[in-house]
């Protein structure tokens, strides 16, 4: 009797066994090679969208492969539970952030659970919880001790109607989302991680990154951005005082026709104490948030202040100005401006009818004209007085070396690496563990004291924090002095969670510290999974903290993912989906249709993971029909039991594979090339043809032929049993049904990887003689079954007769089977 295929009743069957069986708790195994699959903790958001399926189920697929090639994995799970969205649904749904987050994180647990993705839930993480963040709270004090933390005045954005600081999300075309008042930018005190202390080794270790995507190392090394240059000085015409700016040309150094100032720059200030331009100037620059992508795009814009510097090689006197493309937290805020080769410098020379003088030749622009762009390659310097026809290198170091001499520059690098500010004004977050004392200043809470529990049940209304209105959360005593006292109130940026959770998963039932040896064993991960929006920040905060703790004596390792794959967008229609567009495919309604195996098929098989996935109806129709094909096939083999018992007990039939018909060698020759090319397409991680590498198998099976043959049971058998095991880490809950009721092993999860046959993958081959005019020139091996056609078209392609048989004609091929090929020629 047939089985139908029934998805729901298999994978609630699968789902059931490994739980029974603990199958995916993992312990440290010496044993074993271990494997830490990762893939980007999820924000709760409550719903399960198709990105997260395709992220998460890539992340399973690698899972499960590796386990089956029998090394120790562990793939965890861990929520990214604080943050702005959790408040922002708390004022919409009139709930509150914690009873929003909890409820999420369980109807997620739930959904991915459906998905069967083969975690380890004794390690679970919730961010959000005192026993999570209580260790983060320890490693900040930890720092502040270092002095790896400090406190700095830091702008942010002001909303002046319901009195209280806005995320960047928060603020719409300069207006606070709530209130549509003008937003302000106020510098409040906030607290600083010196990332910039380790700035040089995040930048050389990128070298150690061998299997990061290039674009994500050449982003984080952008991001960190070392620029090597020199300070150079320029003294004012009026006064004794000098302006310093950096710069990393310094062979155009003739070619400067103005300086300019970022309107931040304390000489701008001062100029503009009896000058009510330069103050509207000033004020209009300081609402515009410069992140450097738009300082390219942005119109340029100044204002002469007057001021006048000397050059310090030609002596002339030189305009300064104020610009608003001029970072103030960049080199030293001030820039020799070089218009014919820097595009910003020439763009806001035009508007200002400023003079542009070209320093630099370059054969490779030969038609360069410097009045319609600015030439920014390197080159020969002309117009450079003594250094005249030098190229880059030696006008670099003369002009820097005789300015050094002078006391007027110095070699200097820069980094574009900021520190990094965890100060949030927000509710929703872990508790910066700081107390501020009016006699010691800031004080960290004493680790005994820790952690500070952050109160989950404060009336919440959306505007200001309610730490910053709860006494009994605030007002403490000074752990120095015993005074009164206040709590820091500001909470930590959610980057602190997510850029050490990773190590934590490794001992996260441990009570009395963050870490022990267990993190050395299970860390680094050796695949992290997850989306390419977070190449920069959360990859380079985890990577900075990964180095704290190895300096903390806590981890062994210098790099947080051995590997890191970044996965494409789901797309419909070729945009991305989402709930604006309104083009969203609901997961769990697929689930509930087709079953998770399905919706984990077609997404492995839409694209190779790194692409984008373009969604389709028919895709998913597709691979449900392969699935039950799958299905059908094997309850029409039911005896392939039987034969695993036989197979066990050693008493299946010998079979003699060269004498079997030859359909029967060359199907198991093809079965054995698609598992080898399986395998290196696991490797590759081109899941995509692995599946179709599992179609071609039942194809093949399905036309063996003859069926009365004794090796067609074997073939079939055989078959199955390397399908199942390709399909296992992709479709978890059919082959691990299939594989049990054909008891063709112990549980599928465990493998063992297949194992290709060298002597089916052997083909026959013949070798031919190879004759020109009947004379030896070489000997070729090929194909026995091939036809004339083909024996002569190789015959001919052969590099070694190519003397023979260039210029001529060619009269005829003579083929002699299983001998010899004899070509004629002739003169032309
Ligand atoms: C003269 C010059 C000539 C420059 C030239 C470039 C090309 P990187 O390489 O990114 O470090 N610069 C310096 N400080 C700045 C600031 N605070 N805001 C905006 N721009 C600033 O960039 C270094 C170059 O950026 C410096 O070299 C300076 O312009 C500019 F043909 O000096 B350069
Ligand atoms: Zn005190």
């Amino acid at each position: 009797m047939e089985q139908p295929y029934l998805p729901q009743e298999v994978e609630q069957e699968a789902q059931q066994f490994w739980d029974y069986h603990q199958s995916f708790t993992v312990k440290e195994n010496l044993s074993k090679e271990k494997f830490f699959c990762l893939a980007m903790m999820p924000y709760p958001s409550g719903q399960l969208h198709m990105g997260h399926v395709r992220n998460y189920t890539i992340a399973d697929v690698i899972a499960r492969y590796n386990r089956m090639l029998g090394k120790n994995v562990m793939q965890p799970m861990a929520w990214d539970a604080f943050g702005l969205p959790a408040e922002n649904a708390a004022i919409k749904h009139k709930s509150h952030p914690a009873a929003w987050t909890y409820n999420n994180i369980k109807q997620m647990r739930k959904q991915f659970q459906r998905l069967g993705f083969a975690y380890d839930w004794s390690r679970e993480i919730a961010t959000c919880k005192p026993e999570y963040y209580r260790w983060e709270q320890q490693l900040f004090v930890k720092l502040f001790k270092k002095g790896l933390v400090y406190r700095k005045l830091s702008t942010v954005n002001w909303d002046p109607v319901d009195q209280t600081v806005l995320a960047n999300e928060q603020v719409v075309d300069g207006k606070g989302w709530r209130s549509g008042a003008v937003v302000e930018r106020r510098d409040i005190p906030q607290w600083f991680l010196k990332i910039t202390a380790y700035a040089d080794e995040l930048l050389d270790d990128i070298k150690k990154l061998d299997h990061w995507p290039e674009q994500v190392k050449t982003m984080q090394s952008n991001w960190i951005g070392r620029s090597e240059g020199v300070t150079l000085q320029f003294p004012f015409e009026d006064s004794e005082d000098i302006l310093e700016t950096f710069t990393t040309r310094p062979d155009t150094l003739y070619g400067v026709t103005y300086l300019a100032l970022s309107a931040g720059h304390p000489l701008v200030k001062a100029a503009a104490k009896d000058n009510p331009d330069l103050q509207a100037f000033i004020k209009e620059c300081s609402f515009i948030q410069v992140s450097e992508a738009t300082v390219a795009t942005m119109e340029k814009k100044g204002m002469d202040t007057g001021l006048r510097v000397i050059h310090p090689l030609s002596k002339k006197s030189l305009p300064l100005w104020v610009a608003n493309f001029v970072l103030m937290d960049y080199g030293t805020g001030a820039v020799m401006s070089v218009p014919a080769h820097d595009q910003r410098d020439f763009e806001f020379a035009q508007k200002y009818d400023l003079p542009i003088q070209p320093v630099i030749k370059d054969p490779q622009h030969p038609n360069w004209d410097y009045t319609e762009s600015a030439m920014t390659s390197k080159g020969t310097l002309i117009n450079s007085n003594d250094y005249e026809g030098m190229d880059f290198d030696r006008a670099f170091d003369a002009i820097t070396n005789h300015l050094e001499a002078r006391q007027q520059g110095k070699r200097e690098v820069h980094f574009r690496l900021r520190d990094w500010g965890v100060s949030r004004q927000r509710y929703w977050g872990a508790p910066i563990p700081m107390i501020h004392c009016s006699e010691c200043g800031p004080v960290p809470v004493p680790e005994n004291q820790l952690p500070v529990v952050l109160p989950e049940d404060l009336p919440y209304d959306g505007a200001n924090s309610p730490l910053k209105t709860t006494p009994e959360f605030y007002q403490t005593a000074c752990p120095d002095c015993g005074q009164r006292a206040e709590r820091e109130t500001d909470t930590f940026d959610t980057f602190m969670e997510s850029a050490w959770y990773y190590t934590r998963f490794a001992c996260r039932n441990q009570t009395d510290a963050m870490l022990d040896d267990r993190a050395k064993y299970w860390t680094p991960v050796d695949h992290y999974i997850g989306g390419v929006e977070h190449a920069i920040l959360h990859l380079l905060y985890a990577r900075f903290i990964h180095k704290v703790l190895r300096d903390e004596g806590l981890l062994n390792s210098d790099e947080p993912f051995l590997r890191l794959l970044t996965q494409g967008m789901v797309l419909k229609d070729g945009a991305k989906m989402s709930k604006s567009k309104g083009n969203v495919v609901d997961p769990n309604t697929l689930i509930d249709q087709y079953g998770a195996d399905t919706v984990r098929l077609f997404t492995i098989f839409a694209a190779p993971p790194e692409q984008s996935l373009e969604w389709s109806d028919s895709g998913v129709e597709g691979s449900h029909r392969f699935l039950r094909r799958l299905w059908t096939c094997a309850q029409e083999n039911t005896w392939m039991k039987s034969y695993s018992q036989l197979l066990k007990d050693k008493q299946a039939p010998k079979i003699d594979w060269a004498s079997v018909p030859q359909e029967y060698q060359k199907s198991r020759r093809e079965l054995h090339l698609i598992l080898q090319q399986a395998h290196s397409d696991y490797d590759r991680l081109q899941f995509n043809t692995v599946v179709s590498g599992c179609m071609k198998i039942l194809n093949l099976t399905s036309k063996l032929n003859p069926k009365d043959e004794p090796c067609y049971q074997h073939l079939l058998h055989e078959g199955f049993s390397i399908l199942l095991r390709l399909l296992a880490p992709i479709a978890p809950h059919i082959t691990h049904a299939l594989w049990r009721q054909f008891e063709f092993g112990e549980a599928i999860i465990d493998g063992p990887w297949p194992k290709t046959n060298s002597e089916a993958m052997r083909t026959s081959e013949m070798e031919l003689i190879l004759q020109v005019n009947g004379k030896l020139r070489d000997k070729i091996s090929i194909d026995a079954d091939s036809d004339n056609e083909c024996i002569e078209k190789q015959a001919l392609a052969q590099e070694r007769i190519q003397p023979y048989i260039e210029n001529k004609v060619i009269k005829k091929v003579i083929i002699v089977p299983k001998r010899l090929v004899n070509i004629v020629v002739g003169d032309k």
